[in-house]
């Protein structure tokens, strides 16, 4: 297998911005090297997608459509993002996207689904989040993008993104996984319950542990879908371990349990597509999150201890 690295430096869909840095560190703590140390190859480089900084962006370019912030500049980033993934998977590669703020996942999602719905694959996906991405512009408190990307995906929202790329819903909200969640909006929980994704909270992690609910998100993959996107963003992480995010939520899963949730997700041999998002470096010391961000990867591509 090749990995394919995707630079994707946007951070127009969140409020604290600095995401956007969040490609280097990663570079600069060491990705190529842990991908070549377990013999992956992943040379051939993607340029990075361009993002315009914002004073080049014409404001009437910015599209707000019902108050989400920045529509134009994403939708158009996306765009490219999405042809690149779905040429990755096409050629039978991983694309590995580096973010960038979690709106990216608009792009992921959708060059993924359109990859799978070709070979007819049945497309699941882990969302590792201390928050639910499940806003529409109904309910978003804020207006960032970042907040609605996953409900767009599975068909929630205006239809500039939940019509985005492929005209049509990226995937199955059945086959949504949620783990780390901690801090959900009142009008998003509500959509989530509705829609029927599948929601692993920290609760659920103080009451079960971390070996028995990974296992039940691993056979809830094994039993419903065919492939798997896993889209990690680090504020999952307790801001103990990771400060070098964009929103600190406290009382997150510790490093420990999200390098096993990524050993075993690994072992699953299901997992496709991955992103990495919300590392921000102005908020890092000495480059610790985007460390862990290096490790984190090289459990999902199948490092082991041992
Ligand atoms: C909040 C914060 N739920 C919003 N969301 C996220 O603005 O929609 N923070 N995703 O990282
Ligand atoms: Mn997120
Ligand atoms: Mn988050
Ligand atoms: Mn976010």
């Amino acid at each position: 297998m090749k990995v394919r690295i995707i630079e994707m430096p946007l951070d127009y869909g969140a409020s604290r911005r600095g995401a956007d840095m969040g490609p280097s560190a990663i570079r600069l703590a060491g990705l190529r090297d842990k991908l070549n140390s377990l013999g992956i190859d992943s040379d051939d480089l993607y340029p990075p997608i361009a993002i315009p900084p914002q004073e080049y962006i014409d404001p009437a370019s910015e599209l707000p459509v019902d108050g989400a912030k920045h529509l134009g500049p994403i939708l158009d980033a996306c765009g490219e993002l999405a042809q690149n993934v779905e040429s990755v998977l096409k050629a039978g590669d991983f694309p590995l996207i580096l973010g960038g703020d979690h709106s990216i996942a608009l792009g992921s999602l959708a060059g993924a689904a359109s990859a799978h719905a070709e070979t007819g694959k049945r497309i699941g996906v882990l969302w590792v989040d201390a928050h639910g991405d499940f806003n529409t512009t109904q309910t978003t408190p804020s207006g960032n993008i970042h907040g609605m990307i996953l409900a767009a995906s599975c068909g929630f929202g205006i239809p500039e993104l939940t019509g985005f790329y492929t005209g049509k819903r990226k995937v199955d909200p059945a086959n949504v996984c949620y783990i780390g969640v901690r801090d959900l909006d009142r009008g998003e929980r509500a959509l989530m319950k509705e829609a029927g994704v599948t929601v692993w909270s920290m609760s659920d992690i103080d009451r079960n542990g971390i070996s028995k609910t990974v296992a039940e998100i691993t056979r809830h993959f094994r039993e419903n879908v065919d492939t798997v996107h896993v889209s990690f963003d680090i504020d999952a992480i307790d801001p103990r371990f990771a400060p070098g995010v964009g929103i600190e939520v406290p009382g997150g899963l510790t490093y420990r349990e999200v390098l096993f949730l990524m050993e075993e997700m690994a072992n699953t041999g299901m997992v496709s597509s991955a992103d990495m998002v919300e590392v921000n470096p102005v908020h890092d010391i000495r480059n610790s999150t985007a460390k862990m961000a290096v490790n984190l990867i090289g459990r999902l591509l199948g490092e082991t201890v041992f």
